[in-house]
């Protein structure tokens, strides 16, 4: 990379993962030269990162690959209905090598600004090495979960023995047998921990500040039989993704509770509880995630189910959740978690009612004292969505910055372009569809190139959205959010992370009106000639 204004790039892309990868393979079909800088020293973004273990998919792996190569979906076999995260991170391997996409990309490369030249029309990014580069694109494929949070407990650095967050689990991995293990966090990530290593461990305790609905994943290897069903079916299974709000497998069932009587709707729910994947939140009663009354019944059932499993019935008491409801928070799925509080090596500690005064070099210090550690585990969570944003020093025109216009709440429009900040391509940024992530990938990139493609097609240069369309979007994301239950819980899909200063307040980082509604509103601009834009 040069230091002189010279477009040396048709484009450049931040992050190599699912969504980098997908992105700068559609824009070489278009011709274009593109550099991809990626801070891991591979590809696979979240699955190149997250390597705790335990770590795998919630979402049906047959459901959750790419789609745009027929070829790649007949050679690539997933072991399991739901993989780990070794496999899938094999999985992006096979896709990196199979596209040579690798050659366009530059590893161990993090990007600490980018800012746009508005004479030159030029984005210019600058990796944390100083290194610059330049293009009139940027596509930001950040992931929504890529700047982890340590927990703000005062002496975190003092602990004397291995420490560290689950994003950034040791490469060459750390032995944990017999040793004296401390983890806090109790949510999606953690679950998977916990149940993972718990019976390795000589000693595990479980610091929990607010506990999490969670159901069984049900997960299974994939027979040879299945194999080929699925290899044969893949048409349909992605036709299925597309008609649902979340993009998975699981469409909402279109009966109120109130619509039959208990004991169906509880046989209903057992019969979810059985299956595997995220029926029991997705595909369950259209009204249990918005009418507090509904939800109250699923969540009475929910709490039914965790006091059959866990012995100790004060234990079951502190993990089932008191001020939130069922699957008001991203639903954590789980295989054995609840089994894991019958053992004699495992304690949970709520720190609601013994806080956490310090991290001391020997461990934890509570309210009831101190616990010693050899090794401590933060499962604490992410910035989401915004966080990757606020982490670089991203500067448009008059070196307006998107970190204080997205201070209150993101403005976005479609969540790909933001205004004030032209040419700057957002895939997964806030106020877009999410749910089975990689559908979400392929709809955004696959919108976004037909948007370059007309750009090239009619010799424009530069695209910015319009004001009035981002204040109609934003407007319009926050109608689709007021009706939700989990609108009106803390967790980092509302934007709250207690760890990050100023952000306390919940805000709306997705777009909720259902990926079918956000397909058909995306088409519509582009079939219209994307009068929502303006471009030069
Ligand atoms: P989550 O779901 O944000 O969970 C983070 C957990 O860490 C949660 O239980 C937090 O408690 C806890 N936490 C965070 N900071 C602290 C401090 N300072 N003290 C005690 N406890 C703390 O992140 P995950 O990584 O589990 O999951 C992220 C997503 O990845 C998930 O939704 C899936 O999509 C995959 P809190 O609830 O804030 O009280």
């Amino acid at each position: 990379a040069g230091t002189d204004r010279a477009a040396e790039w048709d484009a450049i892309i931040i992050g190599a993962g699912i969504a980098g990868m997908f992105q700068l393979y559609r824009f070489r079909e278009l011709g274009m030269r593109v550099r991809v800088f990626e801070a891991g020293s591979d590809v696979g973004g979240t699955w190149y990162w997250n390597r705790y273990p335990g770590a795998r998919f919630d979402s049906e792996s047959w459901s959750y690959g790419y789609s745009f190569s027929e070829e790649l979906l007949q050679e690539w076999e997933w072991p399991e209905h739901f993989a780990a995260q070794p496999d899938t991170l094999r999985y992006l391997n096979l896709v990196a090598d199979k596209f040579d996409l690798r050659r366009d990309m530059r590893f161990n490369s993090r990007v600490a600004a980018a800012q746009f030249d508005d004479a030159a029309n030029l984005w210019t990014v600058t990796l944390e090495s100083g290194e610059q580069a330049s293009a009139p694109l940027l596509v930001t494929a950040l992931g929504p979960l890529s700047a982890h949070t340590l927990p703000s407990i005062p002496g975190r650095d003092s602990f004397a023995g291995p420490a560290f967050h689950t994003a950034r689990w040791p490469r060459e991995g750390i032995d944990l047998r017999g040793k004296r293990v401390g983890i806090i966090g109790t949510g999606a990530t953690a679950i998977q921990t916990i149940q993972t290593i718990a019976k390795d461990v000589g000693h595990l305790t479980v610091f929990q500040r607010t506990p999490n609905w969670a159901a069984p994943l049900h997960n299974r290897p994939i027979t040879p039989e299945e194999q080929q069903r699925i290899k044969a079916s893949y048409h349909e299974i992605f036709a299925r993704c597309r008609e649902t709000a979340t993009c998975f497998i699981h469409q909402t069932d279109p009966r109120s509770v109130f619509d039959v009587t208990p004991e169906e709707r509880e046989a209903f729910w057992e019969k979810l509880y059985s299956e595997p994947g995220f029926g029991i939140w997705v595909g369950n009663f259209r009204d249990v995630l918005t009418d507090p009354e509904a939800n109250a019944l699923m969540t009475e059932w929910a709490a039914r189910k965790i006091r059959e499993r866990v012995k100790d019935p004060a234990v079951a008491e502190r993990l089932i959740p008191k001020n939130h409801g069922f699957g008001t928070r991203r639903l954590p799925l789980e295989s054995g978690y609840y089994e894991v509080y019958n053992r004699d090596n495992v304690r949970l500690v709520d720190i609601t009612e013994t806080p956490i005064e310090r991290i001391t070099p020997k461990g934890i210090l509570t309210a009831a004292g101190e616990h010693a550690f050899d090794i401590l585990i933060y499962a604490t969570g992410f910035d989401g969505v915004t966080g990757p944003y606020d982490r670089i020093d991203i500067r448009g025109p008059g070196g307006r910055r998107l970190r204080d216009d997205w201070q209150g709440t993101p403005r976005t429009f479609l969540g790909v372009l933001a205004e004030g900040f032209p040419n700057m391509l957002m895939i997964l940024g806030p106020h877009t569809a999410r749910g089975n992530i990689p559908r979400n990938i392929e709809e955004i990139v696959d919108w976004l190139t037909g948007l370059v493609r007309h750009m090239r097609a009619h010799g424009l240069t530069r695209v910015e959205p319009r004001a009035e369309a981002v204040e109609a979007w934003t407007a319009h994301v926050e109608e689709a959010a007021a009706g939700l239950l989990f609108s009106q819980v803390n967790s980092w899909q509302t934007g709250v992370n207690r760890n990050v200063e100023g952000r306390d307040v919940r805000r709306t980082l997705g777009y909720y009106g259902g990926a079918v509604e956000y397909r058909r509103k995306a088409e519509a601009v582009a079939a219209a000639g994307y009068r929502e834009f303006a471009f030069a």
